[in-house]
C-alpha cells in the first residue's frame, strides 16, 4: 500500500520551479514535501528560499540544508505547500490540528498560489467533524471556553502529552470546537474573528487553489 502522506508530498515538489519562495507547511504530510523538495534542491541545484509556518518546519528544512527565510524576510511567496485536516468540495478546510495555524494562515495570504497536499481520509463532504482550532491568548481563555460552552460548541482546551494546556509557537492556547458539522463556515469564521482573546482559527476558507489527494495510489489534482 502506497504511503499516500509521501505520494503527495512528492508530486508537490513537482510544482515547484528554480528561483521560487516557497511556504513549507506543517504536519506529518508536509514533511514528505520538504523532504522531496531538499532532494530536488540537491539534484538539479535549484535555487529556492523556503519559509517555514512553523519552529518544527523550520527545524526539518534546517536540518534538510534548505535556506529559510522567516514571512517578514521575503517580499511574497510564489508556492504554498501545506496540510490541512479537512476540505471540502469548495476547497475550503479546517487547519489547525498540528497547532501551526497561526503562521501557516499569515504565510497563506502571502502566497500567489497554495496547494495543500492530502490523505484521501481529509476529503469531507462537509466541515466540522474534525474539531475547529481557535488560537486564543492564555489571559481569559477560561471566558472564553465557558462563552463557546454556552454558544453549544463543545469547547475542550488542547492538552499537551503532560496533560498541561498546550502551547503554540507563538506562546498561545488553542481551544478545539467540537462542531461535528459547520453549516455556514464564513458566519462562524465573522463570529470567531472578532472575539476579544481570539487570535486566529482554523477555517481556512476560499485560500487553496488546488488539493493533491491521493486516490487508487495515484496523485490526483483537485482544482478549484
Ligand atoms: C497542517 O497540516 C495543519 O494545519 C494540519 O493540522 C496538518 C495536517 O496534518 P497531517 O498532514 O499530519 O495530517 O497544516
Amino acid at each position: 500500500m502506497t504511503n499516500e502522506k509521501q505520494l503527495v508530498g512528492e508530486k508537490a515538489a513537482e510544482f515547484i520551479q528554480d528561483g521560487m519562495t516557497v511556504g513549507l507547511g506543517t504536519g506529518s504530510t508536509a514533511y514528505y514535501f520538504v523532504l522531496a523538495l531538499a532532494e530536488r534542491i540537491k539534484n538539479e541545484g535549484l535555487k529556492i528560499v523556503g519559509v517555514p509556518t512553523s519552529i518544527a518546519t523550520a527545524e526539518l528544512a534546517q536540518e534538510q540544508g534548505i535556506t529559510i527565510r522567516s514571512i517578514d524576510e521575503v517580499e511574497q511567496l510564489d508556492i504554498t505547500v501545506d496540510g490541512t485536516d479537512e476540505f471540502d468540495d469548495d476547497l475550503n478546510g479546517i487547519k489547525g490540528g498540528g497547532g501551526a495555524l497561526l503562521i501557516e494562515k499569515i504565510v497563506a495570504n502571502n502566497s500567489q498560489e497554495i496547494i495543500w497536499i492530502a490523505d484521501h481520509t481529509k476529503k469531507v463532504d462537509q466541515l466540522g467533524a474534525f474539531p475547529l482550532p481557535v488560537e486564543v491568548i492564555t489571559e481569559g481563555s477560561q471566558q472564553l471556553l465557558r462563552y463557546f460552552e454556552e454558544k453549544g460548541y463543545h469547547p475542550t482546551l488542547r492538552l499537551d502529552s503532560e496533560g498541561n494546556p498546550y502551547v503554540t509557537d507563538h506562546k498561545h492556547y488553542i481551544i478545539d470546537l467540537h462542531l461535528e458539522k459547520i453549516t455556514h463556515p464564513y458566519d462562524l469564521a465573522e463570529e470567531l474573528i472578532h472575539l476579544v482573546g481570539v487570535v486566529e482559527h482554523g477555517l481556512f476558507l476560499n485560500r487553496a487553489n488546488k488539493v493533491i489527494i491521493a486516490e487508487d495510489d495515484a496523485a490526483q489534482i483537485i482544482t478549484k
